[in-house]
């Protein structure tokens, strides 16, 4: 009787001491397994006189069962750690930032196009697309722009070859007036919009145009953003709210000095060219400080013509209109001294100058770095 109590002893600290499911399992094989130590005495028994059978076989079975119980325990909570240990391993903190950071970048004509885009959109302006390819009446005929102009001309208007595309006469390109061209502003995408839809509008229209045009300030391909508002009592105080209160959200300066100059564009009338305060010392360009000025974009109120060849009658309607460079805003207010590095598809300059895909603008932060 004192072997069997040191055998329950032995087998139930043997299962509380099993590190490992298969170290408890070694143990219940070599207790209770069919060759075990407990199972082997039991089969035992059977050479016993009948009451030392029968006690011996109840002490047995009781200590069976202490065991079997103890490797119960001890399974449950070698189980209970594993699970623990596994939801440790593979634990996620949903907060942390995104690994390994984002590598691509945001071009800085996208990330400022959609500055724009949010500022005009918050005003109430919707966005207005159109072909890159035109024809001459939409490019320029439609915009009250003389078939003698010089911008009709061949070395400042990418002319397409082949039937439709070649000019009847190339020094006036202009005279035939299915001649295909690379579009050479965004303005007949508004015009576009006047033709196919009714008054009150309020457009912005961004991107790519083209002009024969290549030096240290001028690319064949540049992009753009214009814009168009036509309604019954239009006038100049909306033209000049309008884009005093874009060029102050746009450079994040609220008390921004903006100026109106008279200036031409054939499809304007009034035309003006608009300027922003800045200072020039010591050759670098502070924008909103000092008394010099910089000129950033074009306006006006639509010219009568233009309303009336898109079929808007010009006694009821008018309208104001205004066009800027992309890559000239993009240039003051990023620091980005050289045009032409915007087209190299250099990766060095975009993980300088360009930004982070989650780094979207707003109106709070201008998209301010
Ligand atoms: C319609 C009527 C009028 C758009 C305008 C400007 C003035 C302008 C230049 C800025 C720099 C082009 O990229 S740039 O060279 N643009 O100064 N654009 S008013 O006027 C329109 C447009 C469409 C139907």
């Amino acid at each position: 009787m004192e072997n069997l109590e040191e055998l329950k002893v032995k087998w139930i600290e043997a299962s509380a001491t099993a590190s490992t499911i298969a170290a408890l399992e070694e143990v219940r094989v070599g207790a209770l397994g069919k060759k075990g130590e407990i199972s082997a005495l039991m089969k035992g028994l059977g050479g016993l006189a009948p009451d030392e059978r029968r006690e011996a076989g109840a002490r047995l079975n009781e200590i069976k069962d202490s065991v079997a119980a103890a490797i119960e325990t001890r399974k449950a909570a070698l189980s209970e750690a594993a699970i623990e240990a596994q939801l440790a391993a593979e634990r996620i903190d949903v907060t942390l930032p995104v690994r390994p950071e984002a590598e691509g970048r945001l071009h800085p004509i996208s990330q400022t196009m959609d500055e724009i885009v949010l500022i005009f959109g918050e005003m109430g302006f919707q966005v207005a697309e159109g072909p890159d390819i035109e024809d001459d009446f939409h490019n320029f005929t439609a915009l009250n722009i003389p078939p003698n102009h010089p911008a009709r001309q061949m070395h400042d208007t990418f002319y397409l070859a082949g039937a439709t595309g070649r000019p009847a006469n190339p020094s006036s390109p202009g005279e035939e007036d299915g001649a295909r061209l690379l579009r050479t502003h965004t303005s007949p995408v508004q015009i576009r919009t006047m033709q196919a839809s009714k008054p009150p509008l309020r457009i912005i229209a961004p991107g790519r145009t083209y002009r024969c045009d290549s030096d240290m300030t001028h690319t064949p391909m540049f992009h753009q953003v214009e814009g168009l508002v036509v309604d019954e009592t239009t006038h100049m105080g909306h033209l000049k709210g309008c884009l005093i209160e874009f060029c102050r959200a746009f450079f994040g300066i609220a008390d921004l000095p903006v100026r109106f100059r008279p200036s031409f564009f054939p499809f304007t009338e009034p035309s003006a060219e608009v300027d922003i305060g800045c200072s020039r010392k010591g050759g670098e360009l502070k924008i909103g400080a000092g008394d010099d000025w910089l000129e950033i974009l074009g306006c006006g109120m639509v010219h009568p013509k233009v309303l009336e060849m898109c079929g808007i009658d010009s006694a009821r309607y008018q309208g104001f209109a205004f066009g800027m460079g992309i890559e000239r805003i993009a240039m003051l207010k990023y620091g980005i001294p050289d045009l032409r590095t915007f087209f190299e598809a250099d990766l060095r300059w975009l993980r300088h100058y360009g930004f982070l895909p989650l780094d979207m603008p707003n109106l709070v932060r201008g998209a301010m770095r």
